[in-house]
């Protein structure tokens, strides 16, 4: 009896290991198992930023958060081409993502692994994912090379 429960222990404690362990990665029972995890540099007063993040979030990314005063920068350190510029600045499986990219085209990206550094809406257009207002503006995701060139991702 005894040792059938010292059994019981040693394996529930097991489990519960391997539950704080599977947890890191999976950090909502919501989640798919093999949630993309995108790394998000933003300056901490930017609202659109964190806006952007809940949009990656309801389509399911697992999102990190760097807050950081010098995203100049940290886009010239990752190597942001200067004319793509926007806000936040992310990092998804080795591509960038610069700006209010909509999550569908992040997907088709790590669907279709192009041979990019990664996809940039430059500015701020209004009615991009994160930046809702009254009026829609005509925008492009471009995807980019590591010497600035760049090709029409999609169009909106
Ligand atoms: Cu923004």
């Amino acid at each position: 009896m005894r040792k059938d429960f010292r059994k019981t222990f040693v394996l529930g404690a097991a489990l519960f290991a391997l539950a704080l362990t599977t947890g890191a990665a999976t950090p909502s029972l919501n989640s798919t198992p093999a949630q993309t995890r995108i790394t998000v540099y933003k300056d901490p007063g930017c609202r659109c930023c964190k806006n952007w993040i809940e949009h990656l979030m309801k389509h399911g990314y697992g999102v990190d958060a760097k807050d950081t005063p010098a995203m100049a920068e940290v886009k010239r350190t990752l190597g942001v081409p200067d004319r793509l510029t926007s806000c936040h600045t992310a990092v998804v499986n080795g591509y960038l993502i610069e700006g209010h990219v909509p999550a569908a085209d992040i997907a088709r990206l790590l669907k279709q692994k192009p041979k990019v550094a990664g996809l940039a809406v430059p500015g701020m257009p209004m009615g991009s994912p994160g930046m809702d207002g009254p009026s829609q503006q005509h925008y492009q995701v471009l995807s980019f090379d590591r010497n600035g060139k760049t090709k029409v991702f999609a169009s909106y």
